[in-house]
C-alpha cells in the first residue's frame, strides 16, 4: 500500500483533524482516486478505531476525534464520490427520539455508519414519531436508526415504529434501535430489526440489515 494512504489510516487512528483535509487533497492531487482513499486509506483506519473502541482501548472522546477526522476527508471526497457514481452501502435516517436530547452517541453512530460507506441524514435530536414518518417517506432510507439515553423516552421507538406501520412503510425499511438503556430483549419486544450497544457494532448491524 502507498505511503501516502498509510499516512491517511494513521492520522485517522490519532485523530489528526487538522491536517487530514490538506492530505486527502494531496492524495487527490497525487492521482489517488477518491474510492480508494476511502477504502484503502480511511476505512482501515476507522476499522482499527473500531476494534480498538470495542476492546475498551480507545474511548468516546478519541473516538469523537477519529470520527472528526473522518469528517474532514469525507468533506473532500464526498461530492467526488457522489459525481463518479460509487455506489453506497444504503442510506440511513438517524436521529434520537423525541423528549429526548442526548445526542452524542447517536452522533457516533451516525459517523461510524458513514465511514463505512452509508449515506447518513441526521434529523438530530428530539424527533417525533411524525418527523421520521416524513423523513422517511420524502427520503427512501434502507435503515432508520433510534438512538434512546433515558428509560422514559425509550417508549418513543415504539411509538415510531407503530407510526410507520400506520403510514405503511414499515415493511419497506428496516429499524435499528441503540442506546445505554436499551437491549436487544427491547427491541425484540417492540418490533425493532436490529439493536446494536456501540457505534462500532451499528454500523456492522447495518451493513448485515442491507446485506
Ligand atoms: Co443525561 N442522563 N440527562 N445528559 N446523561 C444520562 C443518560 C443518565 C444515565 C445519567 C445518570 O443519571 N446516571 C440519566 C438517564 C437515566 C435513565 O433514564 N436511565 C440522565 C438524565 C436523568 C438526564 C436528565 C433527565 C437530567 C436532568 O435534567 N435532570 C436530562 C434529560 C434531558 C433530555 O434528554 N430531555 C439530561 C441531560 C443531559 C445533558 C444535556 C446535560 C447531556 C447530553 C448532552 C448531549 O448529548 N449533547 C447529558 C449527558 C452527557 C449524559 C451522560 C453523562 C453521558 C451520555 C453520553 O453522551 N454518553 C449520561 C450518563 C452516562 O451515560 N454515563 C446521562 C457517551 C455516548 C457515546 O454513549 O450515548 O450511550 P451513548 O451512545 C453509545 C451507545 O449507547 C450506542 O452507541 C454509542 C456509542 O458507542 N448507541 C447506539 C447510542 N445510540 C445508538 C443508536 C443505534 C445503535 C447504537 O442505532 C441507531
Amino acid at each position: 500500500m502507498s505511503e501516502l494512504l498509510s499516512e491517511i489510516t494513521a492520522m485517522l487512528i490519532e485523530g489528526n483533524f487538522k491536517d487530514m483535509a490538506a492530505k486527502t487533497t494531496t492524495a487527490l492531487e497525487g492521482g489517488f482516486g477518491a474510492e480508494i482513499i476511502l477504502n484503502e486509506g480511511l476505512m482501515p483506519g476507522m476499522d482499527h478505531v473500531g476494534i480498538e473502541f470495542k476492546a475498551g482501548n480507545l474511548f468516546v472522546p478519541e473516538v469523537l476525534r477519529s470520527a472528526k477526522t473522518m469528517q474532514e476527508a469525507m468533506n473532500i471526497i464526498r461530492p467526488i464520490l457522489i459525481e463518479s457514481g460509487a455506489e453506497p452501502a444504503g442510506k440511513i435516517i438517524i436521529g434520537t427520539v423525541k423528549g429526548d436530547l442526548h445526542d452524542i452517541g447517536k452522533n457516533l453512530v451516525g459517523m461510524m455508519c458513514e465511514g463505512s460507506g452509508f449515506e447518513v441524514i441526521d434529523l438530530g435530536k428530539d424527533v417525533d414519531p411524525t418527523s421520521f414518518v416524513e423523513a422517511a417517506e420524502e427520503h427512501q432510507p434502507d435503515i432508520i436508526g433510534m438512538s434512546a439515553l433515558l428509560t422514559t423516552t425509550m417508549l418513543s421507538m415504539e411509538r415510531t415504529i407503530k407510526a410507520l406501520t400506520e403510514a405503511g412503510i414499515r415493511e419497506s425499511v428496516k429499524v435499528m434501535i441503540g442506546g445505554a438503556p436499551v437491549t436487544q430483549d427491547f427491541a425484540d419486544q417492540i418490533g425493532a430489526d436490529g439493536y446494536a450497544s456501540n457505534a462500532a457494532s451499528a454500523s456492522d448491524i447495518a451493513r448485515e440489515l442491507t446485506a
